[in-house]
């Protein structure tokens, strides 16, 4: 983790000197409608669907597909939401991959990186996303809020990913999701039960989304029993070569 937001650091430098903040808020994405997770997630399957080609943990997952395809196979099956990794020095993805699904689909797209600096909020909006990840392991709690209000301000939601229970600390009440990760990042070591055991110490009206190591129904099944409001998946449906039969019960 420490190796990406270092890479991540120098990222944003180098996009800084060649995209300026007027130059981001001139996108006409900027003006658009945001769609809200959080209506999404209360009223279809809850399931936030991935579209993530490789990753540290596992290497190359997929890398055959087009993501206007699989974002299209995941609003056809019901999924609340897509996520869509722009990292792409680890992840293999890209602005553009949100840039050519953006005006096909009609629910919220999530922007699925490492944030730390302000400059990609105003990226994720000029590209035409919904929400935003904030990862507690790389944020002190006064850096969640900030970037919290700021998000709002551009009308962006946020879900919150934590992984311990010393991570509580960075929840605040205008978070809009908390995601409890299955996987820790440090070590990739992945357990379901993990989120259940978190779950409980969380205010009860908190939207709640489980994330990674979901690679079975049975498994989302067994979440949804516990009373997980949301369903954070992208290896099982991105190792499907049809991700829309993967999801049929
Ligand atoms: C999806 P999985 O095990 O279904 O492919 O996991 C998602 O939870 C995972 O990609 C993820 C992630 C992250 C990736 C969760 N938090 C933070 C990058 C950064």
């Amino acid at each position: 983790l420490d190796k990406i937001i270092e890479r991540k650091r120098e990222e944003i430098a180098v996009s800084k000197s060649h995209t300026s903040l007027e130059q981001l808020k001139s996108s006409e994405l900027f003006e658009r409608k945001n769609y809200s997770l959080k209506e999404s997630i209360k009223n279809k399957s809850g399931i936030i669907a991935e579209f993530k080609r490789q990753s540290p943990s596992k290497g190359i997952i997929n890398n055959n597909v087009q993501p206007l395809e699989i974002a299209s196979a995941y609003e056809g099956f019901g999924a609340s939401g897509i996520s869509i990794l722009t990292d792409k020095d680890f992840f293999g993805g890209s602005f553009e991959d949100i840039l050519k699904v953006r005006n096909h689909i009609n629910i919220p797209i999530l922007r699925k990186d490492f944030m730390i600096d302000e400059y990609q909020f105003y990226e994720a909006k000029s590209i035409g996303a919904d929400v935003i990840l904030l990862i507690a392991a790389c944020l002190s709690p006064n850096q969640v809020q900030e970037f919290t209000e700021l998000a709002h301000q551009l009308d962006m939601e946020v879900l919150l990913e934590i992984h311990t229970e010393e991570e509580l600390k960075h929840f605040n009440s205008e978070i809009d999701l908390v995601g409890i990760n299955n996987r820790n990042l440090k070590d990739f070591k992945v357990d379901l039960q993990h989120s259940v055991q978190l779950k409980d110490q969380l205010p009860k009206d908190t939207l709640s989304v489980a994330e990674s190591g979901i690679y079975a129904l049975e498994d989302f099944h067994f979440l949804k029993e516990k009373g997980f409001d949301g369903f954070l998946m992208g290896e099982y449906f991105m190792r499907n070569p049809n991700p829309a039969k993967a999801f049929e019960e």
